[in-house]
């Protein structure tokens, strides 16, 4: 049995390679597009964006911070030109709490057919499950790279976007629920697919009937000082054209010490149900130190703004700019 599965995992890997293979053709595409400019990418205004986002407090589903939160990340959408779509939905919890959630859906550029769909979540954990102090597990993350870091990113690209459009159509997605997942401490009878209740309720119910994008790009934990975003298991399994274009712009910017080559494990987060429920090819930038675990303060109480740097900010930012801007 253990033989076959090893099996089937090598005989996709080689045709996942071969798909690989077949990279030229988006060669001459970056080649072509040498002459758009790409507007550049402001690391302080990303930066002020997830200090915003952290001074509205924890943005946890049924909070009036959370609500608040959500009002602004809508006014500014709005106020960068784009259709915002609020899609307001009731959720259930890994224990059957009722969740008051929003996904927040920004169209630029609403009538091109082709078009590019950029994610993350907006929600912050209520629980620091992952805390050294057991005494933190029940206290709520501040969700400063968990979250809002992701959010300060797409913001500042909606600010370009209102002063020049890409080609392209682009959607932008905040995602709520995604972090509401099951608690490490939880004894109540298990339950499946307990993170990305956001996501996967829009991919059941998208914003448009019958909406795709050409690929998406989940951006999570993209915020923290000298980062590491190797190539995670499901980007390079459902979107390996998409995640070695991505990884080559980030080369060419000159940002190969970050957007490492190496593969990393299976991480189950928004774009895995973005890949499987909206067959829309997606990729996972995410901060992952040794290919498995986490950034440092990931579910803990120390995920605060202190941990952000600009510097960060800016490379994902302009890697993801770059990639809109020069697709036709
Ligand atoms: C799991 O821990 C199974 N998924 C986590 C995905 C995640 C949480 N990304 C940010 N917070
Ligand atoms: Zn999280």
């Amino acid at each position: 049995m253990m033989r076959n599965i090893l099996l089937g995992l090598l005989f996709t890997q080689t045709i996942l390679s071969c798909a690989g293979s077949g990279e030229k053709k988006s060669v001459t595409v970056a080649v072509k597009s040498e002459n758009v400019t790409v507007p550049s990418f402001n690391a302080d205004s990303a930066y002020s964006y997830v200090a915003k986002q952290m001074d509205f407090g924890f943005r946890i589903p049924n909070t009036k911070e959370h609500q608040q939160c959500a009002q602004w990340l809508v006014s500014q959408l709005q106020s960068r030109g784009a259709n915002v779509i609020e899609q307001d939905m009731v959720l259930s919890a890994y224990d059957g709490t009722p969740l008051n959630a929003k996904n927040i859906i920004a169209e630029f550029n609403p009538q091109a057919s082709k078009r590019v769909l950029l994610f993350a979540h907006w929600d912050s954990r209520p629980f620091a499950d992952h805390d050294p102090n057991p005494d933190n597990h029940r206290k709520p993350v501040p969700g400063a790279n968990d979250g809002a870091s992701g959010v300060g990113v797409l913001l500042e690209i909606a600010r370009l976007m209102s002063k020049q459009l890409p080609d392209v159509g682009v959607d932008i997605i905040l995602f709520d629920a995604e972090d509401y997942g099951t608690p490490e401490f939880y004894k109540g009878p298990h339950k499946e697919n307990t993170w990305a209740l956001g996501t996967q309720y829009w991919a059941r119910r998208p914003h448009r009937p019958g909406y795709s994008a050409k690929y998406g790009i989940l951006l999570d934990m993209v915020g923290a000082s000298n980062p590491k975003f190797p190539k995670e298991y499901f980007s390079s399994y459902f979107a390996p054209s998409v995640l070695n274009k991505v990884w080559n712009e980030a080369a060419n910017l000159g940002y190969s010490d970050y957007f490492i080559n190496n593969e990393a494990g299976a991480i189950n987060d928004d774009h895995y149900y973005v890949n499987t429920m909206a067959g829309i090819p997606s990729i996972d930038i995410i901060h992952l130190e040794d290919g498995t675990s986490f950034y440092p303060y990931w579910h803990t109480v120390d995920d605060t703004i202190d941990k952000i740097d600009p510097s960060t900010l800016k490379m994902v930012g302009e890697v993801v700019t770059n990639i809109i801007y020069k697709e036709k």
